[in-house]
């Protein structure tokens, strides 16, 4: 069997003129880790961007090159193109569609990003333990026309709950890596 010598389009929309650069700072190690130097909060809405445009994110990892940690970092509601890795191409399997990118200590990632929908997403490192220990963040993909406001989840609605499905008092629950 032959494989087509086309197999798909990558979409490869041009950047919106003048729009926002965002800065994704990725840091630390084990419990010590953050994002733009925040744990998570669920109240907090950390970077917007406009629904339709096309912007950079520029990905840094501060971890130091030796004996650092990679980061391998991710946004929900979308799927992006990465322009380049420490000023460079990227590698050959960067070229696709993608909703993770790894970012190694001391690597700069720049990526282009655009959304369809509006809403609150997250972005986050996709290493569970980093992820459980509030290296995630959350922004607003917005509609000038269409403003909407959104009721963010609060500590006391989701611990009250979490311990009402436990069947176990509040007193009990530590849900560690929260900005509180
Ligand atoms: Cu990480």
């Amino acid at each position: 069997m032959n494989l087509p010598d086309h197999l798909v389009d990558v979409p490869d929309p041009e950047i919106t003129p003048n729009s926002t650069i965002h800065q994704v700072e990725m840091s630390g190690m084990d419990e010590e880790v953050a994002i733009n130097d925040k744990k998570f909060d669920m109240q907090r809405i950390d970077d917007r961007q406009q629904v339709g445009n096309v912007e950079v994110w520029r990905i840094t990892n501060t971890n130091d090159m030796e004996g650092g940690m990679l980061h391998p970092y991710h946004m929900h509601g979308t799927q992006f193109r990465i322009i380049s890795r420490n000023g460079h191409a990227p590698y050959p399997n960067e070229l696709g569609l993608k909703d993770t990118v790894s970012v190694n200590p001391g690597e700069e990632v720049k990526i282009k990003v655009w959304f369809n929908h509006t809403g609150v997403f997250m972005n986050h490192c996709h290493i569970i333990e980093h992820e459980d220990g509030g290296m995630m963040a959350q922004f607003e993909i917005f509609d000038p026309d269409n403003p909407k406001t959104y009721k963010l989840m609060d500590m006391d609605t989701l611990m009250n709950a979490f311990a009402k499905e436990r069947g176990v008092s509040i007193d009990d629950l530590d849900i560690p890596g929260m900005d509180m």
